[in-house]
């Protein structure tokens, strides 16, 4: 039986190593619930890197066996392949590349590009070790932009799906790579190509054209006389889970703590992992500005943010996450009084019953990312607004600006239009509120996570159905 292989950099698990023992917990994270429904039946498999360096077979063999009870398939990196195909290539070239971050003085190293391609192959071996030709096999995000077409090369008429979950870039940034060529080529292994975004499609196409060989009609391709559709699949989060959890005895606990202690202000959240593209700064600035250009604020709002460690041996990060703690801190001593502190920053990460309690107690949600695929933080609060009030500011940079249009809708760079947007927010009426919210509730109620795995799929069907009439015409 034709079986479906999931295969995505990181496996969705939590790897961690008490004295000689692993131990294993599985993450809650959207895709691993929307994928959940797949990779968990009869033999599909989901195959990925366990996040963590185990270098002993005895210790690989061990893992390995645990994993496999839970349907996941290791690929094991060593710490210098961790160091240049996950740090140097995918982190430090395509992801600040792919968000419009790009300095004079990147660096293209070819060790780096070259760990980028080994480790490619290492996961196409892990693929095709379990792949047969009739089987599905579904390739998620940057880090393995080369295995659809290494595949393919070995399995010509396997069906296989690629799903970007960053941006992709206007030609004229993506062109900067030297090996932009060799990366689209890999990406065209695909039979279907999803973005969260059609303007994310459209700069794919783009790219694809100008930098290749490939003709286009519309967003379908002819590459080596096989079809490509490249098409946006806004991804969803799982709703029900988002609705239900505010309603929790646990949750309304904490719920109930957060008023009280917050009863004398507006509560304005912010949620990210700690990363450049999430314009944590910036916001930083527009939220000092409504302070300062409005002293009548003051004491009257307070900003819960949450920043989530990520990537903090990386130079870059650790200087941002320097930066965050030095402007909190400043904020914070400036405006400061007795009985209010203006922002409440945690550097950590929180159970999603807090997160929970967070989303459903705030005011006012304020993301504006500089640059980002689609932002599952502003769906996860509208979501769990189940009494339809609460204010999203958005930023219109953010994949989820293109659905969620009854946000508050800012340009990130622009403080002064941050702060007007925060004032807008904390003063609007309840029916005002109530009217948006409802709008963005049943939006992302509908295209949640199950649906977007389901039509995901459902297109993959339809290209290799369009490919096979092709060839018996
Ligand atoms: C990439 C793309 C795209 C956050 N803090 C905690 C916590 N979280 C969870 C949130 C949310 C997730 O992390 C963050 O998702 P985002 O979509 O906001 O951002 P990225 O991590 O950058 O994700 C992005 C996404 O892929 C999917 O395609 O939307 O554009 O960059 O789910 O809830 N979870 C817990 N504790 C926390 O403190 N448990």
């Amino acid at each position: 039986m034709a079986k479906t292989i999931i295969v995505s950099n990181r496996l969705p698990v939590k790897i961690s190593k008490t004295d000689n023992e692993y131990m294993l917990s599985t993450s809650e994270g959207g895709l691993a619930t929307g994928l959940g429904s797949i990779y968990k039946q009869g033999d599909n498999k989901w195959i990925g890197w366990p996040g963590i360096e185990i270098d002993e077979k005895e210790d690989q063999d061990n893992v390995s066996a645990q994993l496999a009870k839970l349907s996941l398939e290791p690929v094991f990196l060593n710490q210098e392949e961790i160091n240049q195909y996950y740090e140097g290539f995918s982190n430090d070239v395509l992801w600040p590349v792919f968000h419009y971050y790009v300095s004079t003085y990147s660096v293209y190293k070819q060790s780096n590009w070259d760990y980028y391609q080994a480790v490619n192959k290492k996961f196409a071996e892990a693929v095709l070790k379990i792949a047969e030709p009739g089987d599905v096999i579904w390739i998620h995000d940057y880090q393995l932009l080369l295995l659809p077409a290494l595949i393919r090369k070995e399995l010509p008429d396997v069906s296989i799906g690629f799903f970007q979950h960053i941006p992709f870039p206007s030609n004229e940034l993506f062109r900067l790579i030297p090996w932009r060529k060799e990366l689209l080529e890999g990406m065209l292994g695909a039979d279907l190509i999803g973005f969260h975004t059609f303007d994310d499609v459209r700069h794919f196409l783009g790219a694809v054209t100008r930098v290749l060989p490939v003709n286009a009609s519309a967003n379908v391709l002819t590459v080596d006389e096989r079809l490509v559709v490249a098409e946006s699949f806004p991804m969803g989060i799982d709703n029900e889970k988002y609705a239900s959890l505010p309603l929790q005895k646990g949750v309304l606990e904490q719920k109930a703590l957060i008023k009280e202690t917050f009863k004398n202000s507006k509560l304005i959240l912010s949620i990210d992992r700690l990363d450049y593209s999430k314009g944590i700064l910036q916001r930083l600035q527009a939220f000092e500005q409504l302070l300062q250009q409005h002293p009548e604020y003051c004491e009257k709002v307070t900003l819960y943010m949450i920043v989530v460690p990520s990537r903090d041996s990386v130079p870059q990060y650790a200087h941002l996450r320097e930066e965050i703690d030095k402007r909190v801190g400043n904020i914070n001593a400036l405006y400061r009084k007795m009985d209010w502190t203006p922002i409440h920053y945690y550097y950590r990460s929180f159970p999603i019953e807090m997160l929970s309690a967070l989303y459903s107690s705030a005011d006012v949600c304020l993301v504006t990312p500089l640059r980002d695929g689609m932002n599952l933080v502003s769906k996860e609060y509208v979501a769990s607004r189940v009494n339809d009030d609460g204010v999203l500011i958005l930023s219109e940079m953010a994949g989820a600006s293109k659905e969620l249009i009854d946000a508050v809708i800012v340009n990130p760079n622009n403080s002064g239009e941050v702060c007007n947007a925060i004032i807008e927010a904390i003063n609007m009426p309840l029916d005002e509120q109530k009217r948006r919210m409802k709008q963005m509730r049943q939006l992302v109620s509908k295209f949640n996570i199950t649906h977007w795995v389901k039509v995901f799929m459902d297109k993959l069907k339809e290209v290799k159905q369009m490919q096979r009439s092709m060839q018996t015409r």
